[in-house]
């Protein structure tokens, strides 16, 4: 049987390992409890889609990465933009709609971007992102770049005509590109079983392409991370892209700071089935208590301190003169 690049490592390597994925799910996780819990405040005037209990896709396969691969991301795009490295106080600003934010302002929670570190933009588009992150895959296969595009989407994207088009080209040219679909089972409040067929297997459609193609399990972040490096060596020894479809569940309502178990497109029960099964609590029981304790104390203190930046950091100037589309 072959072993992953979790069984291969040491011991010690492994708690390291365990550790720091536990960390980053984590800091995830308490950034997003913050902004829900600030958002009545109404400071952040921008719409928010929080990746409460998919945090592990993010860390895992951003782990499997290196730092110069490039990522591209959706509307649910916080998580995506923090595992790759992205800068919280740029962040948090930019859902102040400040100056200081990583799009200035003018973006809000949805067009995030810190290009230092390969985090190239989030479109609320839906679909939108995806052909956007093959283009860059494409130039780095005509440039010869050992770098790999990561693109990031949800379950109801592939019914969008624009991701066919995609992984056919992607398929085509052999581009050096990871798929990643996070299937947390909705569209806004329409559950999958009403949007596609049963026996549509998203995984049997791409790999019909002749594209690498695997399903995991997304709340793993171990499963995630062994899957992903697969993925990633498999591009990066040039055989053409690859797509992952993980199994996933979004906590909070689809956009916004709240639950919505009780409005009846999804069932309390459902809810905590995958409770059980979220991400943190999955790997929190390896953490030694002292150790969570700490780890927890660093996080706070990390957010408040972005928070306080992004609530003193001023708002963009506007100039009528240059900037209002009747200016000219
Ligand atoms: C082209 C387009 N159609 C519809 C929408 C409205 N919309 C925003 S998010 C969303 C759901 C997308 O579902 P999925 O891809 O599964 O991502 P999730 O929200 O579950 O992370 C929809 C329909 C949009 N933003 N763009
Ligand atoms: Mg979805």
């Amino acid at each position: 049987m072959k072993t992953s690049s979790i069984d291969q490592l040491s011991l010690s390597t492994k708690q390291k390992n365990c550790k720091l994925l536990f960390k980053e799910m984590l800091r995830i996780r308490l950034i997003e409890e913050a902004i829900a819990e600030r958002y009545n405040q109404q400071n952040m005037r921008c719409p928010v889609h929080l990746s409460i209990g998919q945090e592990a896709v993010a860390v895992g396969v951003c782990k499997a990465a290196l730092h110069s691969d490039y990522l591209i991301s959706t509307h649910r795009a916080h998580a995506h933009y923090l595992a790759k490295g992205g800068d919280l106080k740029r962040m948090i600003a930019e859902i102040y709609g400040k100056a200081t934010g990583c799009c200035g302002g003018r973006g809000g929670s949805m067009h995030l971007i810190d290009q230092s570190v390969g985090m190239m933009g989030s479109t609320p588009i839906v679909g939108g992102s995806i052909p956007v992150g093959v283009g860059y895959a494409f130039a780095s296969h005509l440039r010869k770049e050992d770098r790999i595009t990561i693109i990031f989407f949800g379950e109801g994207t592939t019914e969008e005509g624009v991701f066919a088009e995609s992984i056919n080209f992607a398929s085509l040219r052999k581009l050096p590109v990871l798929f990643v679909c996070e299937n947390n089972l909705y569209s806004v409040y329409s559950p999958l079983n009403v949007r596609q067929p049963d026996e549509r297997d998203r995984v049997g459609i791409v790999r019909s392409h002749g594209i690498w193609a695997k399903k995991g399990f997304g709340n793993d972040v171990e499963e995630v991370l062994n899957l992903s490096t697969e993925a990633v060596q498999w591009i990066r020894q040039g055989n053409g892209p690859a797509f992952l479809e993980f199994d996933t569940y979004r906590h909070r309502e689809h956009c916004g700071p709240n639950f919505d178990n009780d409005i009846g497109y999804r069932t309390p029960e459902e809810f905590e089935i995958w409770k059980k099964k979220c991400p943190i609590s999955l790997y929190g029981s390896r953490i030694d208590p002292a150790e969570y304790d700490k780890i927890h104390a660093e996080i706070k203190a990390e957010i408040e301190e972005a928070f306080h930046f992004a609530e003193t950091s001023p708002f963009p100037q506007f100039n009528p003169e240059s900037e209002s589309p009747y200016a000219h």
